[in-house]
């Protein structure tokens, strides 16, 4: 594989909430030989379901905003959330389609940036896929996760709409699965694996109640399944399903204690870390039983 280096986009919900899922996606990529750098000045993506649902031109001179802080830094942007991914990798795509809404947007960014559309839009799923490749990852695996689990939640903006994204498969995917099993762990199914977590679209913003009754009963499918934890690519369903434990039972009265995990944290166990140096404690809901199923951990 050749060596890469990325533009590493945050978002909102990363370095404010869940520092770990930066820390343990920045390390495991060194690890398996894929570098990536600060965005200076990048903001929100923004969030497509919430800037999105208002007012189209805004949301795209925004992205395209950020797009342009990596063209400055030559680099391909690597995203940490389905949303921050469907913003960027959505705007670039139909900047890169359309001349006329490129001359548009660059109008509203001028004279400080021209979005040129050289770079591309990445995913943490891609790349540990694609770029680093499953057998790459194998023998990287020095703690097998034998007997976890998983519920794989893959959240709604990385595969849909599927036209754009173009990872195909959007209601039977296998990426994140076998992302997931190449761990060790097993991913089980459960039911309405596809459904959203709550989160998006603006939902936990308009009704936190509506977001957090859908949270519900995805854990309790998962829970039905007999999983030892959840596992998402997406730092804002990580936040609905762990931030959203405890709004639940304050709210619902119902106390699920389903551990939550970052895929790069649970590959992070998987190839030997400490859960602190994955920030795994910086979490709601603990992350121990995870711990305490596999032999060796901890
Ligand atoms: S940025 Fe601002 S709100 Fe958020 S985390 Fe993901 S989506 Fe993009
Ligand atoms: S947050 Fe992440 S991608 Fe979304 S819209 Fe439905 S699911 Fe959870
Ligand atoms: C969810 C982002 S990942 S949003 O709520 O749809 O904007």
């Amino acid at each position: 594989m050749e060596e890469k280096t990325y533009a590493c986009f945050l978002g909102c919900v990363i370095p404010n909430r869940y520092p770990g899922i930066e820390l343990s996606t920045v390390k495991m990529l060194r690890e398996l030989g894929v570098e990536s750098v600060d965005m200076p000045g990048a903001g929100c993506c923004p969030a497509p379901g919430v800037f999105g649902s208002f007012d189209l031109k805004t949301w795209l001179a925004l992205a395209a905003r950020n797009i342009c802080i990596a063209e400055e830094l030559g680099c391909d942007i690597m995203t940490m959330c389905n949303g921050c991914y469907g913003s960027l990798q959505e705007a670039d795509h139909l900047l890169k389609g359309d001349p006329l809404l490129k001359d548009k947007v660059n109008e509203i960014l001028a004279p400080e940036m021209e979005y040129k559309g050289t770079i591309n839009v990445k995913h943490q799923v891609e790349i540990f896929t694609d770029d680093i490749g499953i057998e790459r990852i194998k023998e990287a695996i020095t703690m097998p996760l034998d007997g976890l689990r998983v519920g794989v939640h893959y959240g709604c903006h990385f595969l849909k709409p599927s036209a754009v994204r173009g990872h195909g498969k959007a209601e039977r995917p296998g990426m994140v699965d076998a992302l997931v099993e190449v761990t060790g762990a097993k991913s089980v199914e459960y039911k309405d694996k596809m459904m959203c977590c709550g989160f998006g679209g603006g939902v936990r913003t308009r009704d936190i109640e509506v977001a957090l009754d859908i949270t519900k009963e995805k854990i309790t499918n998962m829970l039905d399944a007999g999983v030892d934890c959840t596992v998402n690519p997406c730092a804002s369903c990580h936040l609905q399903f762990d931030r959203g434990q405890v709004e639940i039972e304050h709210i619902f009265g119902d106390r699920f204690n389903l551990p939550v995990l970052y895929y790069s944290q649970l590959l992070g166990l998987a190839m030997g870390h400490d859960p602190r140096e994955l920030g795994m404690h910086k979490q709601n809901i603990p992350t121990d039983p995870v711990l305490d199923k596999v032999e060796g951990l901890k």
